[in-house]
């Protein structure tokens, strides 16, 4: 039996245990971890898909956003050796490498001729490289794009400087924003289920830590983003449990941004036998993570790891950010990603009008960029 609010939206199922969650949704009501669970559980994909659009469009109307960013990572060098990861190599592996600060530049410099706005820099947590080696990575990149942001170093990254420099969370916070440091991406979250953790990244720092170095961070005034890295061994609890733990920061902070789901790619890494996720279980993915985080601005479509195809049909399913021009995307590709290494804002702007939406080139705070010939403007 439809209710009235359900009858008025014109919200259809036939799961009928998704009418009590679509009369919460449409309240503007919080969702509960059961709720999370049906969710996931139903096979009812498009009205889920449905409920996840109708918070997007409620917050952000036709509204898309996009950047113009580049990825930058100094160095593949890792002592952590995690099974997800098809990125990180041991000390003296010949593939192994890590960039001169001059190359850092170089590379940050090169690429297309689109003025970039952001450079998102994350890498491995080399044994020993020193802590000044990454604030004079972020002071260079300063002097020389004194325009650009800069959103660098995962919470895990931060931890282990902190440790290796022999500093407390807090001082090595510091030291970042002094060097620079305007935000920080959302990687390293993987799955916060110690149960799963302990078997895809055992040696990262655990899950509450990661919530208490961002929390950390958000004192500090750093904004950053929240990823979940799904599709390998973790359940639908794990991922409730995970968003919810997400959402109960962002409850006490409000210091994060976009919310990233990542698919997880197998090839290349210890867990190469698991197959990679499809098509529905991503688009799912960005839906549940639109309706759970009900205090997150905005979810990301990753179109380096979703596939530009599907980061277009994302955007019908919960998300409001096309994430980004990259132009070199070394983390997916290693574990077997085919897509392209970067797009243009041409492309972007492309997927973003044929999928019915109004494209808005962003910074990474969210401000609106408008361009000249060579360079952007950001109104604040
Ligand atoms: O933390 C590593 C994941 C993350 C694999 O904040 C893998 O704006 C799949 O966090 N298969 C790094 N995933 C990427 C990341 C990110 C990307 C885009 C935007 C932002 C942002 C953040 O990639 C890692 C890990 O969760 N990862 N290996 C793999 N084999």
């Amino acid at each position: 039996m439809q209710t009235e609010t359900v009858r008025k939206h014109s919200f259809r199922t036939y799961d009928s245990r998704l009418e009590p969650i679509a009369e919460k949704v449409l309240a503007g009501e919080r969702l509960s971890f059961e709720d999370g669970v049906q969710l996931y559980g139903t096979s009812d994909v498009l009205a889920v898909g449905w409920l996840a659009n109708h918070v997007r469009e409620r917050m952000h109307g036709d509204v898309t956003y996009f950047n113009v960013n580049r990825h930058i990572n100094p160095t593949n060098v890792c002592v952590a050796n995690c099974r997800l990861c098809a990125f990180g190599r041991k000390k003296g592996d010949p593939a192994g490498y890590t960039m001169a600060l001059e190359e850092a530049f170089e590379t940050a410099a090169s690429g297309y001729s689109e003025a970039v706005t952001e450079f998102h820099i994350v890498g491995g947590l080399h044994p020993d490289l020193p802590f000044e080696y990454f604030l004079d990575l972020v002071k260079g990149l300063k002097e020389r794009f004194p325009k650009v942001h800069i959103k660098a170093f995962t919470m895990v990254e931060v931890a282990f400087l902190a440790r290796r420099a022999r500093l407390t969370i807090d001082e090595t916070l510091v030291r970042m924003k002094i060097a620079g440091v305007d935000s920080m991406p959302g990687g390293g979250a993987e799955i916060f289920a110690t149960r799963v953790r302990s078997i895809i990244c055992d040696h990262k720092i655990d899950g509450s830590e990661w919530l208490n170095t961002a929390r950390l961070a958000h004192k500090h005034g750093f904004r950053s983003n929240a990823t979940m890295l799904y599709g390998h061994i973790e359940n639908d609890e794990d991922r409730v449990d995970h968003l919810l733990k997400l959402r109960e920061v962002q409850d006490e902070t409000g210091g994060f941004q976009t919310f990233i789901p990542l698919a997880f790619h197998p090839e290349n890494t210890a867990l190469d036998h698991l197959p990679v996720t499809t098509g529905l279980t991503d688009i799912r993915q960005v839906a549940v993570g639109r309706l759970l985080l009900d205090n997150f601005a905005h979810i990301k479509a990753y179109w380096q790891m979703l596939t530009p195809k599907i980061a277009q049909i994302a955007l019908r399913f919960g998300a409001d950010d096309l994430d980004g021009t990259v132009i070199e995307e070394k983390i997916y590709h290693d574990a077997g990603a085919t897509t392209p290494q970067g797009m243009t804002r041409k492309e972007l702007c492309r997927l973003i009008t044929e999928a019915g939406r109004v494209p808005v080139e962003r910074d990474t705070l969210y401000h609106a960029v408008t361009r000249t010939e060579d360079s952007f403007v950001v109104a604040v």
